[in-house]
C-alpha cells in the first residue's frame, strides 16, 4: 500500500498565504425523494458552504451538518457559528496548513465545522498548484466502487423496487436503513429476491443492548456488516454486542477522530469503520484513520452526508486513498438531486465505477449562477 503520510507531511508545510474574501453561504436544494433513516426524514439539503477568494482563485468546503440534530449533534447553524468565531479567524495568511490543523484542535468537538474550513482550504492549496485533491493526497487517479444508501421505504415493496434499481444500476454494494419493526422480514425480502448482492444494513442507533438476541436474527442473512446498531455516542455497548453476533460491526456516528476509531478497535466493538470525512474534521483527519485502522486489521469505508457535489467530489478524491478498500456510500448524483450546484454530475460507468473529476482542486466546477439560485443566505466575513 502506498504511505500516504509523506504526502501528509508535506501538505501540513504548505502556506495559507492571503485570502481576500470569505463568504458563508446556506444553500437549500431539493431532493429528488424524501431519505428518511431511523430517526428522521429528509426532504431537502440544507448545507453551509465556505468560499475562499484568493488572488482570483475560487475554493469551496462543504459542511455535512444539517439544519437538525437528528444524525449529529452539529447543526448548520452551530457549524456555522463556530466557523465564523472561532475556526476562521485561525485561518491567517503566515500560518501553515498544519498549524491552522493543530489551532482547529483546541475547538472541542464541531468536528463538522472543522472539515468545512480545512476541506475549503485544501481546495484552495490545490488549486493554486492547478492539481486535483487526490494528486495532494499523494495518489494516483483510480476508478472508485460506488455504494448506494437506500433509506427507510414505506413498503417493502418500494424496497425491493429500489434495490432493483440500484442492482441493475451496478451498484457494487446496497446498503438499507433498518429500524425497529422495519428489520428482520425487510432483509429477509431483500436477501430472498438478491441471495448474491454485497447488502448491509444501518440503524442509525435506534437498538439497545438488551436487542441483541433481535439483531442476532440478521446473522441470518449473509450481511457484510450492521452499522451503528445501538447509541449514537457508544463503543462500549458495541464492544459487548459483536462477541455475541456472527455479523461485523461498523461504526459511524460514534467515531470522530483517531483517538475514537482507537478505542473501538482496541475494545472489540467493530470490525469495520465508516470514516466519514465530514464528521471527523476533514481529509487529513479521515486519511490518518484510514491508514490505521488498515494496520490495525480493520477496513475502511467512505460514508456519505448526501452531500452536494463539492463534498462529493471530496468524497470521492478521498477513495484514491488505498486504505479505502470496501465500496462506500458514493453514489450518483441524480439519487438526491435533479440539479446540482457543480458540473459534471457523479454518474456511475458500465460496470458501476465513479471516475475522479481530475480538474485543480475537488476537480468539479461549481456554478455560481445555480448556487445563487439555491442560496438562503451569504455573508461576507472578508
Ligand atoms: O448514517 O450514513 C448515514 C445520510 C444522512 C445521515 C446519515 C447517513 C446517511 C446516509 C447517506 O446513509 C449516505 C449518502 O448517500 O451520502
Ligand atoms: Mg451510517
Amino acid at each position: 500500500m502506498s504511505e500516504p503520510t509523506p504526502a501528509l507531511a508535506a501538505l501540513e508545510q504548505e502556506p495559507i498565504g492571503a485570502i481576500d474574501h470569505v463568504d458563508l453561504l446556506i444553500v437549500k436544494l431539493p431532493f429528488v425523494a424524501p431519505f428518511g433513516i431511523s430517526t428522521y426524514v429528509w426532504s431537502v439539503k440544507e448545507a453551509l458552504l465556505v468560499r475562499l477568494e484568493s488572488d482570483g482563485i475560487i475554493a469551496w468546503g462543504e459542511c455535512v451538518a444539517d439544519p437538525d440534530p437528528f444524525y449529529s449533534p452539529e447543526t448548520v447553524p452551530g457549524a456555522r457559528y463556530i466557523v465564523k468565531e472561532f475556526l476562521l479567524p485561525l485561518v491567517v495568511p503566515d500560518a501553515t496548513l498544519g498549524e491552522v490543523e493543530h489551532g482547529f484542535r483546541k475547538v472541542r468537538g464541531n468536528a463538522m465545522a472543522r472539515a468545512t474550513v480545512e476541506n475549503a482550504l485544501l481546495d484552495l492549496i490545490a488549486k493554486r498548484k492547478g492539481t486535483p485533491l487526490h494528486e495532494l493526497l499523494g495518489q494516483p487517479r483510480r476508478r472508485i466502487p460506488s455504494g448506494i444508501s437506500i433509506g427507510l421505504q414505506e413498503t417493502q415493496e418500494k424496497l425491493l423496487a429500489a434495490v432493483d434499481e440500484a442492482v441493475s444500476k451496478g451498484y457494487h454494494r446496497v446498503k438499507m436503513k433498518i429500524k425497529h419493526g422495519q428489520d428482520v422480514e425487510w432483509v429477509r425480502a431483500v436477501r430472498e429476491r438478491f441471495p448474491d448482492i454485497a447488502l448491509m444494513v444501518d440503524a442509525n442507533g435506534d437498538y439497545a443492548l438488551a436487542d441483541a438476541d433481535h439483531l442476532r436474527r440478521l446473522d441470518a442473512f449473509g450481511l457484510t456488516m450492521i452499522e451503528q446498531p445501538l447509541g449514537y455516542s457508544d463503543i462500549y455497548q458495541h464492544s459487548l454486542l459483536q462477541p455475541r453476533l456472527a455479523t461485523a460491526l461498523c461504526l459511524d456516528e460514534s467515531i470522530h477522530d483517531l483517538d475514537d476509531a482507537a478505542a473501538a478497535i482496541d475494545l472489540g466493538a467493530c470490525r469495520v469503520i465508516n470514516v466519514k470525512q465530514g464528521r471527523v474534521g476533514g481529509i487529513l483527519e479521515a486519511v490518518r484513520m484510514a491508514h490505521y485502522c488498515t494496520e490495525r486489521g480493520v477496513p475502511v469505508w467512505s460514508g456519505g452526508m448526501d452531500e452536494t457535489g463539492i463534498g462529493r467530489a471530496v468524497n470521492i478524491h478521498l477513495q484514491t486513498v488505498p486504505a479505502f478498500t470496501i465500496p462506500g456510500d458514493t453514489s450518483e448524483t441524480s439519487r438526491y438531486f435533479a440539479e446540482d450546484i457543480v458540473e459534471p454530475p457523479v454518474v456511475l460507468d458500465a460496470d458501476g465505477f465513479i471516475a475522479v473529476p481530475d480538474g485543480p482542486g475537488i476537480g468539479v466546477a461549481v456554478l455560481e449562477d445555480r448556487v445563487a439560485r439555491y442560496t438562503l443566505d451569504r455573508e461576507r466575513l472578508r
